[in-house]
């Protein structure tokens, strides 16, 4: 095999690697766990018929006591999570930056298996909650694995690890009542926020439609914290990781959320199967931005400092590759909920920085796993073993599965001539980077880690209107569930320094008289012991003020790929237009579901039939991207009757997104509230389509939202 052959080879890997741990039962007698065939799995042994049961069915005790010992802790945060299996493929030699094989050389594939999740819910809650997205990828390189534990979002609530369980106790039910359930809607969250400054860049984004993504392939990733690269001359740079999706940075709104959530809590995680399942295959390109060792210092900002990021004009992200997830797995426990992410999975080339955040962040991964998966070997459970050899003197513990042989453990020996060996430098080991430290041990935060506003304002000040509409609505909706008056206040008193019209219409909403002077008593509950300005460490200069990246609008694609688009049918429904609009969104890699009053076929106007997908009674119009209506004298009138289909269309309508029709004379479309909107308002008209032109109609579906119809209409869904 040529050196290339092997290189692509390694996409496979993993894959081979799992293969011997899977079982498939087709044509197989069903047996105990001891190999043993059963010949009823329906009784258990009783002392005659209607008699008591006897201990000694082994089959019996040992079926009930597995079912007993199912179960497993959860996930202490990021429980509800969603897992795919792929590949990353690098498009150029990073050799320059970084010895990390993976990226040595281009085209070189290595496999993944990524797993996405909210963080605040239980495992069973909804995928809608507004919340951070978790973005862990696992690169099982040649080199031993690489783990990039990501979010949506490129910063974080807090600076400092210690405070990671009050955060995460002030978001997770409350203590006394067990509630509420997956939402950041409540007194404890609010009230530590609001006593925590360095929250408020977190906040900005964890309130704008980023936090209520409408597809795991439709949002960024950030590994967060600075890494570095360090090249095989030993020289460091620092870098921070980005992921962009092909599909586009695409939101829900908040009342499709709350909407979704009841319909369909899985939504998130089915649209990630179901996509790779048609073989519509999630996609996102790695970038990263490189800053100079010696450039540490020249940012209104610290690199260290997990609360920050680097706005793309003072360093742009380059692209360095791409990972396609093409592979769902083959079960929900083995691969995605035994699966163990840890920051600490290095390879040789990529290094931590001193990111206080970063460093608590270490020790955490290892001791969770501990509790969750039951002790020191999860490392052995397929889907967290790397695909490069392991050899070293651990052995014991519980579930331990591999056969160590030989008679020696420990190293330095002779009885094992010595091996396994280390390895030298040019054999691979890793090396910590040689990074000079000093310092007297102190329980303190540096001052270039005080500004808390800058970032915030550099968010809030690059969103579009609509998206300042939206991070205001997401504010007066939480902020309005919090019972106490002086967490609300405090809140309003942290907005005032972000930017006062968003403190004063959220204010007003909430029933707070602006401006919120804090009293002392207030102050005194601020850590450091003063109101929110004294966190600055003067007057905060950004070099920044305005950046493009930050907003979704400016992140449009032109791509409908990954999109669901509804088409209402009924009986006698005209297929003219339909077939043009299945072909090509089938080609752009969109999906077509026809949606009816019953389930069933049901006839075609020129006599043909058509299979309903969904019924109206059993979908709901925001589980869908954009909706077509077909003419057809006699659908049309039936569905024009239908309030569950007025309704439908009306939703689509009030959630901005395109509406396509083969005539504006469709009864279905006069008997909405819709119509007469746009017949009021010019603006209410953009992204309807009235003319059956199949490929205005999917230019509008890659818009996707029509933002100047918000508002426009007295539509209450
Ligand atoms: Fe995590 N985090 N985290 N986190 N985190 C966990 O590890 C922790 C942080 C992230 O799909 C836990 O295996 C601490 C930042 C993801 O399996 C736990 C701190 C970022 C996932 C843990 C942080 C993350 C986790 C729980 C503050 C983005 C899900 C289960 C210092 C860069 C991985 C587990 C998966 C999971 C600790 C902060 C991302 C308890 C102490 C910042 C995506 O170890």
């Amino acid at each position: 095999m040529s050196k290339n052959e092997k290189k692509h080879s390694s996409e496979h890997d993993k894959e081979k690697g799992l293969r011997p741990n899977t079982e498939k039962g087709v044509g197989q007698f069903l047996t105990t766990n001891q190999g043993v065939r059963i010949n009823d799995d329906q009784n258990t042994l009783k002392a005659g018929e209607r008699g008591p049961s006897i201990m000694e069915d082994f089959h019996f005790r040992e079926k009930i006591t597995h079912f007993d010992h199912e179960r497993i802790p959860e996930r202490v945060v990021h429980a509800r999570g969603a897992g795919a299996h792929g590949y990353f493929e690098t498009y150029e030699s990073m050799s320059k930056y970084t010895k990390a094989g993976f990226l040595k050389e281009s085209s070189t594939k290595t496999p993944v298996f990524v797993r996405f999740s909210t963080v605040a819910g239980s495992k069973g809650s909804t995928d809608l909650a507004r919340d951070v997205r978790g973005f862990a990828v696992k690169f099982y390189t040649q080199e031993g694995n690489f783990d990039l534990v990501g979010n949506n979002i490129p910063v974080f609530f807090i600076q400092d690890a210690v405070k990671f369980p009050d955060l995460i106790h002030s978001v997770k039910p409350e203590p006394h009542n067990g509630i509420p359930q997956a939402a950041s809607a409540h007194d404890t969250f609010w009230d530590f926020i609001s006593l925590m400054p360095e929250s408020m860049h977190m906040i900005m984004w964890v309130m704008s439609d980023r936090a209520i993504p409408r597809s795991f392939s439709m949002m960024e990733g950030f590994g967060i914290h600075t890494f570095r690269f360090v090249n095989a001359e030993g020289k460091s740079h620092f870098v921070k990781f980005h992921w962009k999706p092909k599909h586009g940075v695409h939101s829900v709104t908040w009342d499709e959320a709350q909407k979704i959530s009841g319909n369909d809590p899985d939504f998130l995680r089915r649209d990630l199967w179901e996509s790779i399942e048609e073989g519509n295959y999630p996609e996102f390109e790695l970038g990263v931005q490189i800053v100079n060792e010696e450039d540490e210092d020249k940012f209104d900002f610290d690199l260290l400092d997990a609360t920050k990021l680097i706005p793309e004009e003072l360093v742009p992200v380059k692209i360095i590759g791409k990972m396609v997830l093409n592979r769902n797995p083959l079960n929900f426990f083995a691969e995605t909920e035994q699966v163990a992410f840890h920051p600490g999975h290095l390879v040789p080339g990529i290094d931590f920085s001193n990111d206080p955040l970063l460093q608590g962040r270490l020790f955490s991964y290892t001791d969770t796993q501990l509790i969750r998966l039951g002790g020191p070997n999860f490392h052995e459970i397929p889907i967290n073993r790397p695909v490069s050899p392991v050899h070293n003197n651990q052995r014991d513990g519980h579930m331990r599965q591999t056969i160590n042989s030989g008679q020696s453990s420990y190293h330095p020996n002779q009885t094992g001539g010595g091996c396994p060996f280390q390895a030298a430098m040019g054999d691979g080991g890793y090396a910590h980077y040689t990074e000079p430290v000093s310092g007297k041990k102190t329980k303190a935060r540096s001052q270039s880690f005080h500004d808390h506003y800058s970032q915030a304002r550099l968010f809030y000040d690059s969103q579009t209107e609509v998206e300042k509409k939206h991070l205001k609505k997401a504010l007066i909706f939480e902020l309005g569930k919090v019972g106490s008056k002086q967490i609300q206040e405090r809140m309003i008193a942290q907005l005032q320094e972000v930017n006062v019209d968003l403190a004063e219409e959220v204010a007003e909403h909430i029933g707070v008289d602006t401006p919120v002077k804090l009293d002392k008593e207030l102050n005194q509950s601020f850590p450091a012991d003063g109101n929110p300005q004294d966190f600055q460490s003067g007057p905060a200069r950004p070099s920044v003020k305005k950046s493009n990246a930050l907003s979704m609008e400016h992140t449009k694609t032109t791509s409908i790929q990954g999109r669901s688009i509804a088409v209402l049918v009924a009986e006698g429904v005209n297929t003219a237009t339909i077939q043009k609009l299945l072909e090509q969104a089938k080609a752009e890699g969109a999906k077509v579901t026809f949606i009816s009053q019953k389930l069933g076929m049901i006839k075609t106007m020129d006599n043909g039939s058509l299979t309903v997908q969904k019924s109206l009674a059993s979908s709901a119009s925001v589980l869908f991207d954009a909706l077509y209506l077909p003419q057809g004298t006699k659908s049309d009138e039936l569905l024009s009757k239908s309030s569950e289909a007025v309704l439908f269309v009306e939703e689509m309508f009030k959630h901005c997104k395109s509406i396509g029709m083969d005539d504006e004379g469709s009864l279905l479309w006069k008997a909405t509230r819709s119509a007469q909107a746009v017949h009021d308002n010019e603006n209410a008209r953009e992204g309807i389509i009235t003319n059956g032109n199949i490929d205005q109609f999917l230019k509008a579906v890659a818009k996707y939202r029509f933002w100047k119809r918000e508002g426009s209409s007295n539509i209450p869904a």
